[in-house]
């Protein structure tokens, strides 16, 4: 059995959204991230950095679970676990895997960053806004850039990268980004959206304990 430490946020919807399309049988545990003392107690059995995602999984051959934290770590595990959506040829693992790496150090953080300083909006984070916010639109236009001829970031393949990358892309236009300028991304955006298993995990989770079965 696969258990999820989770809520409804970009880093939780990356998972659901793989779990989704490799059709796992899973349970949710919902952390809300609103009631801080009972998210501690939550993570804090399983993960010493006390954050979601966490998976455990165990059904691992063992008396021990498995337990891995760690978005971009998590979809690697389950790529690997089901065998799907990372490529066993060189160029397009390796191509995933850059795209997965560059989603979690920058898209994310990024992204993560020039929200937080937004909602404090304090006159003197004026750098913050102008650093975090230049680095947001900068890193679209290398995305943009990079789906020039390509119809997923890992070339031909829908792979974990894209899912990665969407749940964070899906909130941009908050974030002040015009899709007219980067269209392409706007169409993969779409295309990504329209997949079946996005939409359930987008639904998920109820954020009451749930059995995915
Ligand atoms: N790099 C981590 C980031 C995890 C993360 O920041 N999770 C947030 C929610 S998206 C969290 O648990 N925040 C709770 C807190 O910081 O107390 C990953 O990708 O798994």
């Amino acid at each position: 059995m696969l258990d999820l430490l989770t809520w409804g946020t970009p880093n939780g919807h990356k998972v659901h959204i793989m779990l989704e399309e490799c059709n796992a049988v899973y349970r949710i545990h919902p952390a809300d991230l609103n009631d801080k003392p009972g998210f501690a107690a939550l993570l804090a059995p399983h993960s010493v950095n006390g954050k979601i995602p966490v998976l455990i999984d165990s059904d691992v051959g063992s008396d021990q679970p498995l337990t891995v934290f760690e978005s971009g770590a998590i979809l690697i595990y389950l790529a690997e676990k089901y065998q799907r959506f990372l490529s066993q040829q060189p160029v397009e693992r390796s191509a995933a895997l850059q795209w997965l790496m560059f989603q979690m150090s920058a898209v994310g953080p990024m992204m993560g960053q020039f929200s937080h300083f937004r909602g404090r909006a304090k006159p003197d984070d004026a750098y913050a806004l102008e650093r975090f916010g230049g680095e947001v639109r900068r890193i679209h236009a290398v995305m943009e850039q990079h789906l020039q001829n390509k119809t997923y970031f890992a070339g031909g393949a829908y792979s974990i990268a894209d899912m990665a990358i969407f749940p964070w892309l899906r909130l941009s236009e908050k974030f002040g980004i015009p899709w007219a300028d980067f269209p392409r991304l706007h169409d993969w955006l779409q295309r990504i959206q329209a997949r079946p298993a996005v939409q359930r995990a987008l639904a998920l989770p109820s954020l009451s304990p749930t059995t995915r079965t």
